[in-house]
């Protein structure tokens, strides 16, 4: 009998390459706005660090001592701003067809046909989890997962493990028959911290993040004809992640870097 039981998904950067669209709601809604600000592909690698858009906006205005006299206070405002660029970033999941990331369909599609469940945890909302997958994957995509935890649940963002930690309390497993697929190092964080073994997809916005802790680092999921690239960690002879891949790294005692000191991690202010 597998040990492996579940398999849980991070969203953005993780099941799509979302982040460049993100990226460009945000600086249409500042232009709606009229806020003086466009961040460059560079600044939002920086700004990845803070989980949550809500919290990126409200950290990087304070952080430019933005003058909202004659408006509501920033928190507020942040709050409507990100409301906008939530609308904008459907907009766009609905106009431009966002493909889901090499090896996540084929992985979904084994991991149904083993039952595996699986499970999605994520800091963005749940409505732009719903659009993402419909487009992407098509109108059942949403049943495929057994629980969706976002952060309209939970308002600690990652690095706090609370999204894992209450995806596991709706699967009813425990951490140690999950691996969790993430895409940063909040995400690791907040997965490690969870009790999970993580795999970490990296992508052009995250790979010079550290992902202490992690059991493998690579560059997608890959295919069976399209093969990962190790970043970090023993990918146990394999050159794709398929279900027999993630049971061998859940019954393995190693990870890429050794233990992380979980202790240390900032969790982020939430701004709900
Ligand atoms: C990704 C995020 C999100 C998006 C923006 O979350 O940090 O903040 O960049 O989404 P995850 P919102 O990696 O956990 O999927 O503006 O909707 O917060």
């Amino acid at each position: 009998m597998r040990k492996l039981k579940a398999i849980i998904f991070d969203v953005d950067g993780t099941l799509a390459a979302t982040e460049e669209t993100h990226r460009q709601a945000f600086n249409e809604a500042f232009k709606e706005f009229d806020i003086p600000f466009q961040w460059s592909v560079s600044e939002y690698i920086r700004l990845l660090s803070i989980s949550g858009g809500k919290e990126r906006i409200y950290k990087f205005l304070k952080s430019q001592n933005f003058d909202i006299s004659g408006k509501e206070n920033l928190r507020e405002y942040t709050l409507r701003l990100h409301q906008r660029k939530s609308e904008i970033y459907r907009e766009k999941l609905i106009a431009g067809h966002i493909g889901l990331r090499n090896g996540v369909e084929r992985l979904i599609k084994e991991a149904r046909q083993k039952g595996i469940i699986m499970a999605i945890a994520t800091c963005t909302s749940t409505e732009n989890v719903e659009v993402l997958l419909k487009n992407a994957l098509g109108g059942a995509a949403l049943s495929y997962f057994d629980t969706l935890v976002s952060c309209d649940l939970v308002a600690d963002k990652k690095p706090s493990p609370a999204v894992y930690q209450y995806a596991l309390a709706n699967l009813g497993l425990k951490p140690e028959n999950c691996v969790v697929i993430e895409d940063t190092s909040n995400g690791n964080l907040a997965a490690l911290a969870a009790g999970m073994k993580s795999v970490i997809t990296t992508h052009p916005l995250t790979v010079d993040e550290d992902f202490t802790g992690a059991s493998l680092v690579i560059d997608q999921l890959g295919e069976p004809d399209e093969h990962f690239t190790v970043l970090s960690g023993n990918a146990l002879g394999a050159n794709y992640i398929d279900v027999d891949l993630l049971e061998k790294i859940i019954l393995s005692d190693h990870s890429a870097h050794g233990r992380v000191d979980l202790g240390e991690a900032d969790f982020a202010v939430a701004v709900n």
